[in-house]
This record gives structure tokens, sequence and C-alpha cells, in this order.
């Protein structure tokens, strides 16, 4: 176990590293060069899966002690040169962490900790150096970071620690473009694909363009190499990599055309292009001390990447897409056994902490700040930030600091965020009396804990709608009065607006006020919250369906003049949310059956009313911006509609001229319509796009959400499987495990996923840990599924497993 107590600075300096790379399929030879000055006489190395040719001090052959996972030797107190040879097999390399072969490309993923699967190295965030590469071999294409001195030698003059190191080799297409940065430098762009996919790439291009923009005029931050590269491959264990100028990417993060790909794809592939390209100042000009630290970086880009999309696209909405991802991923997290604090204290696998906590409250958390500090306090502390630690590896604490001494106020109550696990809970109540309100809140933490800051934006409503007025209060007590005066009539509340604060919020409101609030509040986010709560109440709380129901019909009757708002006010919450919301002995078959139940009611009373609006919103010629795409998705929100009410969208599918509108008619048919449409459909999807595996994957995901065990199990006999790739498996496999409750909260459904945990974790740890997630929410499952799932887990853990799955498996059962 790694803890954070235990940190201790490195005792020795690497003034540079020169790296040789003779490429061969099994048996590439490694040749790292360190320049290196040490404080202590014994030096030890990270090294995993290495196989070591020779170690040489200062030009000799020198004694050294090897492992499986070290290399140490007695090293001089006077600089000295240290040549490490290795070999390495990046064919067999599966696990998809250090150099690995995809579809024939060699390319390298080295965070956290694949740079030691390359050479032996201090593995390590805080030793940072700068690089040159050599690389030969007879592909075409020889890329590192940095800049190219010659043809596959590269030099980046910036320090970076090992894990943003990168290399590429292979015969692939490329789209060039150039950007020309705030001080007028011109940078040469560059995205490369397999031969032939060069037109796919025109969207990722424009994104990368625009997210170097405004990375300039929102924070001032310039581009600092003379080139910017993407590398986009098939196989890949997540979305992408912000490796220094030599980004890798899951392809599906990078190729879209309007056939191909729907307009969440577009949104993704902006969203992270963004987010890696970010990186390049929150990450890698300033990278974290160690991997305690993740969401220095990963929160704090994030939180950028989030601003950026909300600028790109409509901020409302974009808000709402993020706390929707919030609570089902990070809410659901932190209410099972892998909570985790976002700044965790101590780790058994790092790789199993790129975690939504980390990541997704971590953003919370900056996010709440800028409310607490106000906007010129954040953007000053930012800079400051910049400024100080610009070529260092930092902490949260320092991040923190330059924030509170341009505020000039202590956020040590806020900064509780990063050190406390769990959803905080604020219980409201409220006492009106002669044009005066008080309100109650009370924050209830876990035991033990203290209070954190919770910044609430407090909307005031008159009884006829009208907005009075907001206000922000802080609530860093556990029990805190506020007073507000000079009403005519008793105001209605709108709470925590923009999810202002990362909270669950327990307020217990009539059916009629929140009715109110869906049609009457200024805030968007609140408006959508309150049809959300409502349909919450119907569906778990037993509350009236008939009004709400009529609700629904004036949001439909509204839809036309939002439609990105509306087609998600008009989502209901999905079973994963019903089950968070009763939150213990959970039966997800009857979960199903209520939330049918509803959908088939509002269907009947409304399909009619939708399908006129239906055929009256056309969307035109396709274009992936935000006000086409929220056309389309209401769409298909009102279609989904008419197909439970009995309309055959074959006609839609079939003539759809955009993947966005085809699987959309494709979803509603499979979810809702009858078996024969669904078969044909199916059919004919699987016909078109067998040959595009990222496409096929949408298939997959449809078939792991309905599939029964053995439906799964049959797939996966079939020749896409063949050869393991991530994505693939994720869509079935992992689909299947997070969102289809009835069919994997069984007996069958648990077993089987542990069977092929078992298998996977063979061949890659990383997929196998991150599948295990599924089971975080066994322990408020209804027994006898609560009882199956531990024993399929015990089961599991008596077998030899990765660090990785035996990390999960273990707190799993904890
Ligand atoms: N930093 C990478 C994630 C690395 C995951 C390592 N297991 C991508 C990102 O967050 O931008
Ligand atoms: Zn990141």
């Amino acid at each position: 176990m790694i803890k954070l107590e235990d940190y201790k600075a490195p005792e020795f300096k690497i003034a540079s590293v020169h790296l040789e790379f003779a490429l061969d399929p099994e048996a590439t030879i490694v040749t790292s060069t360190l320049k290196m000055v040490s404080d202590s006489s014994t030096l030890t190395l990270d090294g995993d899966e290495l196989v070591l040719l020779s170690v040489e001090l200062n030009g000799k052959p020198v004694d050294h002690v090897v492992t499986p996972t070290s290399l140490t030797l007695n090293v001089p107190f006077t600089p000295f040169t240290l040549v490490i040879k290795t070999q390495i097999n990046p064919t067999a390399n599966t696990a998809l962490s250090g150099l690995y072969r995809s579809n024939g490309t060699y390319c390298t993923q080295c965070e956290a900790e694949g740079f030691r699967r390359i050479t032996f190295f201090p593995d390590r965030p805080d030793v940072l150096t700068t690089y040159t590469v050599k690389i030969t071999g007879k592909e075409p294409l020889l890329l590192s970071n940095g800049n190219q001195l010659e043809h596959g030698v590269w030099h980046d003059p910036h320090p970076k620690p090992s894990y943003l190191f990168a290399l590429v080799a292979g015969d692939l297409g490329v789209v060039k473009d150039t950007f020309t940065t705030m001080s007028g430098r011109v940078v040469a762009l560059e995205i490369y694909v397999e031969h032939g996919k060069e037109p796919l790439c025109a969207y990722a291009m424009d994104s990368l363009k625009r997210s170097m923009r405004w990375d300039e005029t929102a924070f001032g931050r310039e581009y600092d190499l003379d080139v910017f590269m993407i590398v986009a491959v098939s196989d890949f264990n997540m979305g992408a990599m912000e490796n220094k100028g030599l980004n890798i990417f899951n392809d599906k993060y990078v190729l879209a055309n309007p056939e191909t790909a729907t307009d969440a794809d577009y949104a993704n592939i902006e969203g992270i292009i963004a987010h890696e390209y970010f990186h390049n100042w929150t990450g890698n000009r300033i990278t974290c001390r160690d991997w305690f630290q993740l969401s220095l970086k990963e929160g704090l880009t994030v939180f950028r990447d989030q601003e950026f999309s909300s600028d790109m696209r409509s901020r409302p909405v974009k808000r709402i897409e993020d706390v929707r991802l919030l609570k089902s991923a990070q809410f659901a997290e932190d209410a099972g056994p892998l909570s985790h604090p976002v700044r965790p204290r101590q780790y058994a696998e790092i790789n199993n902490f790129y975690t939504a906590t980390v990541y997704n409250k971590g953003a919370e958390v900056i996010r709440m700040m800028k409310v607490l500090i106000g906007e010129k306090a954040f953007a000053d502390g930012l800079d400051l930030y910049f400024k100080r630690h610009d070529g260092q590896a930092t902490t949260i604490e320092l991040f923190v600091k330059c924030f509170e001494e341009v505020a000039e106020r202590s956020l040590d109550i806020h900064s509780r965020w990063y050190e406390q696990a769990g959803t905080p809970l604020v219980r409201v109540s409220t006492e009106y009396e002669g044009g005066v309100l008080i309100l109650h809140l009370e924050q209830v933490l876990r035991e033990g804990h203290l209070p954190q800051s919770l910044p609430l934006r407090v909307g005031f409503l008159s009884p006829n709608g009208e907005e009075l007025f907001e206000e922000t209060i802080t609530l860093d007590q556990f029990k805190g009065r506020f007073i507000f005066e000079d009403f005519k009539d008793e105001p209605i509340l709108s709470l925590n607006r923009g999810f202002s604060a990362a909270v669950n919020i327990d307020y217990g409101r009539s059916d009629q006020t929140l009715a109110f609030l869906a049609t009457h509040d200024s805030d968007d986010y609140n408006r959508r919250q309150a049809v959300e709560t409502y349909a919450l109440k119907v569906l778990t709380k037993g509350a009236d369906a008939a009004p709400f129901i009529a609700l629904y019909g004036k949001l439909i009757e509204e839809s036309p003049r939002d439609p990105a708002f509306y087609a998600h006010a008009l989502t209901l919450p999905s079973e994963e949310d019903i089950a968070r919301e009763i939150g213990a002995n959970i039966n997800p078959d009857a979960i199903k059956q209520t939330r049918n139940t509803l959908v088939v009611a509002l269907a009947k009373a409304h399909a009619e009313r939708a399908s006129a609006l239906f055929h009256t919103l056309q969307t035109g010629a396709f274009s992936p911006d935000a006000a086409s795409a929220g056309k389309r998705s209401l769409r298909i929100a009102l279609l989904r509609l008419m197909v439970i009410e009995g309309f055959d969208a074959s006609e839609i599918y079939m003539n759809a001229d955009n993947l966005t509108e085809r699987f959309g008619a494709l979803a509603c048919v499979v979810h809702h319509g009858n078996v024969a449409t669904r078969d044909k459909l199916m059919a004919d999807f699987q016909a078109r796009f067998e040959d595009n595996a990222n496409v096929f994957d949408k298939y997959l995901s449809l078939t792991g959400m309905k599939a029964s065990v053995l439906e799964v199990k049959t797939m996966l006999q079939g020749a896409v499987f063949t050869k393991f790739n991530p994505n693939r498996y994720r869509a079935l496999v992992g689909v299947f495990a997070m969102s289809n409750p009835t069919q994997f909260h069984t007996k069958a459904g648990y077993d089987f996923l542990c069977e092929e945990l078992l298998r996977v974790d063979k061949i890659n740890p990383q997929v196998s840990a991150r599948v295990a997630n599924a089971f975080r929410s066994y322990k408020s499952m209804e027994e006898p599924r609560k009882l199956a799932a531990h024993e399929a887990l015990l089961a599991l853990s008596k077998h030899e497993l990765s660090n990785d799955l035996k990390d999960i498996i273990t707190r799993m059962l904890a």
C-alpha cells in the first residue's frame, strides 16, 4: 500500500535522458542514457516485465541487483552517466501499458506507471528531466515528444516526468493545419490516422484550433512547441493521453462524419481534444508531485474543458449534462465500497484512482471555490498558480494557497472537500411570517467529518412566478440560519441553482411547488432538477402520477423554445438513478416495472402531441453545432413516446441522413418497439456497420443493455471478439454490467461477470479492473442478490489476480 504520509522527495537529479529505440515487433531494444547526480550512494529504479541486457556506470559494467520490479546499484556522489539496455516485446503487450502495438502501429501509454515497462527509471511524477529520443525502425513515421531534429530524432526542451513520454511508429496518414499563437508563432498541427481515414479528422482539427484559441483568451495560456501532434489508435485503455506535444487518442474520440458519429460523439471529440490540449498547462507544464495529487491536474483540467464546452455550446445545457454525469458516476461511486476522497491518502494500484471522484468531483471542488471567492480572485489565483509553479511538480495544497493569497482569506474549510469522501446531504426547512423568511440549513456528513463549505445560489420567486432576487449563501458550519426580509407574500425558493454545491438536498417540497418550479424557475438547471425531483417522487414515493403527466404535456408544448434543454427535461431518471434514490434493498425488476408504467402512461397521454411536433421540428442539412444537435435530441425524445404508442420508426431509421437520428430511432425501437421491427432494424444496422468498429460498438452497447447472460455469452463467441479490444469489450460486457440492471443483478449475471473478469484480467488488467466497478452497488441490492454478488466476488478473490483487479475486489469485499 502506498501512503501519502510516506512521501519523500527524490535524493537525486536527472540532468537529461537520451533514449534510443531499435524497434522490433517482438524484441525492441531500449538504450537509456541518464546523466545524474545523487545525494545517496544507492539508486533504485523502477521496472516491470523488462529483460535487462546491460548496465554501465561511467562507461563500465557495474554490479547491480535486479528484481521483477526494480534495479538497484551503488552510485558515486559525483555526477555520473548510467547506460541501461533493456529488451521488450511490444507485440505481446496486451495490457496496453508501456510500448505496444495497435494494428501494427507502435504506440505508448505511460501514465501512470507504464514507462517502467519500457526501461528502468525513477517512474514517479516528481522526477522531471529533458528527453532526447532516437528511434530506428523501418516505419516511415517515427514520432516522439517535442520538436523533430531529424527523421526519428526528437528533442523535448520542456522538462517532464516519465508518464508524459510518448513514442509512435508506423505507417499512417496525416491531416495538417497550422495555428498562429497569440504572440504570433506558427505551430504545425498534425493528426495521424490510418490511411483512408483522413477525411474523418476535420472536426477533431477544428476542435483543436478552437481549444488553442480559447485557452489563450480564457486563461492566457499559449502553446509552447513548434508542433502539436495527435495520433489516433484503435486499441487504447481510456479516452486519450496528454503526452507532451504528442497526444495519443482512442480513435473513437477523433474520427467523425455525420453518417458514423452521433451528436454525442461530436461533443465528446470536442471535449476530449480540448481536455488533452488543456493538460499542456494544467498537467504538463505544472504537474503532480505524487499520484495522490492527481486531481491537481485532472480536476482542474475537467473544470477547464467543461468551461470550454459551455462557451462553445449552451452553458445551461452543458451544466445539466455535467451534473447528470456527476450524479450517475461520482455520487454512485461515493455511495459504495469504492468511495474515496478527491485526494486519496493511500492506494494499492494508482490506475484505479482515475475515477469520477478525482476527475468530476475534483472539478466541482474548483467550481465551488470559484463561487466562494468570486470570479476576479479566481482568475488572479490561477494566474498566480501558472506563474509560481510553472515547471514544477506540485501539490493541491500549494494550488489552493494561490487562491488564499489573492483572496486574502483562508480556504481551510473548503479544502475539506479534498479530504472527506462522501456526498454531503443538506437538510432544508423554512419558516415564514410577516414578510420574513428564515431558511434553516443543516449539512449531514459522515461520522467524524467536519463541516465543508457549501456555496448555495438561492433564488426567490413570487407566488405568480416572478423572479424577485438571487443570493449566494455559504453554509460552512453544521447548521446555518439565513434571514430574508421584505416579502409581500411567501416566496418560493429555488435552492442550489446551477448545482452550485455538489450536494444532495433533502427539502420536502410539494408536488405543486415542484411543478411550479419546473415551469417558472429562471434557472434552467433548477427547472430541470424540479422535473427530475418530481419524477423521482412519483417513481419512488408513490406521488400521484396524474399531475406529473400533465406537467410533462406542458413541457412538450414548450419544447420548441429550447430543444436541447427540453430534451433533457423530458428524459426521465434512469433505472440506475431511481436505484440511487432508493438507496437500499434494491429490486431492479420492480424499478424497471414502475418506470415502465410511467413511461407508458406518458406516451399514452402525449404521443399524439409529440408526433405533431416531431414532424414540424425539421433539422435541415446536418451540422454538428449545439443548436442543431438540440433539435435532433428533442426529436428522439418525442419519437420515443410515439414508438411506445405503436409508431413504426422504420422509415425514420431508414431515411436518416445522419447517425444521431438513425441510431436514435434504433434505440427507441430496441427499448420500446415490437420484436419484429427491432430484429429487422438491428439486422440492418449490423449489416451496415459491420466493418466500422466504432459504430458497431453502438450495436454491441444496445445489445448489452437488453440482452440476457446467455445472449451476451453467445455474442462474445463472435468474430469481432477474436482479438481483444477494449472498446469492443466495454461496449458489450461493460454496458451489460453497468446498464442492464435486471440481467446483471442476478446470480447468473454476477457469476458471468466474475468468470469474464478472471479471463480478461490475464489480457488487460486495467480493463478488468474498470469493468469490475459494476459491482460497486451490490451492497445496496436486496437479498438474495447481495449474497450472490458477495459469493461471486469472494470466489473470484481466491484466484491469482492482477494488482489492478485484486485492489478493486478487496475494497469491494471490505
Ligand atoms: N491522463 C490520462 C489518463 C491516464 C490514465 C492512466 N490509467 C487522460 C486524461 O485524463 O486526460
Ligand atoms: Zn485528464
